[in-house]
């Protein structure tokens, strides 16, 4: 009768539910870091930011932009090489912003940063000691994208 096939149903979307958690956990085990709701991955992949950006928003997800410590110690553990965020003064210099355009209260400049070194450095990296660079948005540097769960 219906009341099973609706009982029925309903085990089944818990079953596979907590079946699509443990591969979440296994992805992140493995490969990701998380932080609350915020999932950081890379491809491995080094890029120019616009096609970081591309990428990012093909698997649905944006450039990593670490909004607090514990976001960008997180991204400096997952990554071996400098690594692109999403956030470019490329509106109005000196302007920090994320890719929403929103100010970013959170900074992490390496001493010396942002400089806008010549010819204008309008993207940033985090380093491999976790602080920040300004840097031409057309160099490559490593893919790495953020996740909500
Ligand atoms: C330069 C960086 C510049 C940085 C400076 C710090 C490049 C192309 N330029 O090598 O962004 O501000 O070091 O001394 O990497």
């Amino acid at each position: 009768n219906m009341d099973d096939y609706i009982s029925l149903a309903t085990s089944e979307r818990a079953t596979l539910r907590s079946e699509l958690n443990q591969i979440r956990n296994w992805l992140i085990f493995s490969l990701g870091k998380r932080v609350g709701k915020k999932v950081f991955f890379t491809n491995g992949k080094k890029m120019p930011f616009n096609e970081v950006k591309t990428l990012c928003a093909r698997f649905q997800g944006h450039v990593a932009t670490p909004m607090n410590a514990e976001e960008n110690r997180a991204v400096k553990n997952l990554v071996t090489a400098e690594a692109f965020l999403g956030i470019t003064d490329q509106e109005t210099e000196g302007q920090f912003v994320d890719l929403t355009g929103r100010r970013v209260t959170y900074q992490n400049w390496n001493d010396g940063e942002p400089n806008n070194a010549s010819p204008g450095e309008h993207c940033v990296t985090l380093l491999s000691d976790g602080t920040w660079n300004d840097i031409a948005c057309s160099a490559s540097f490593l893919a790495v994208c953020e996740f909500s769960i």
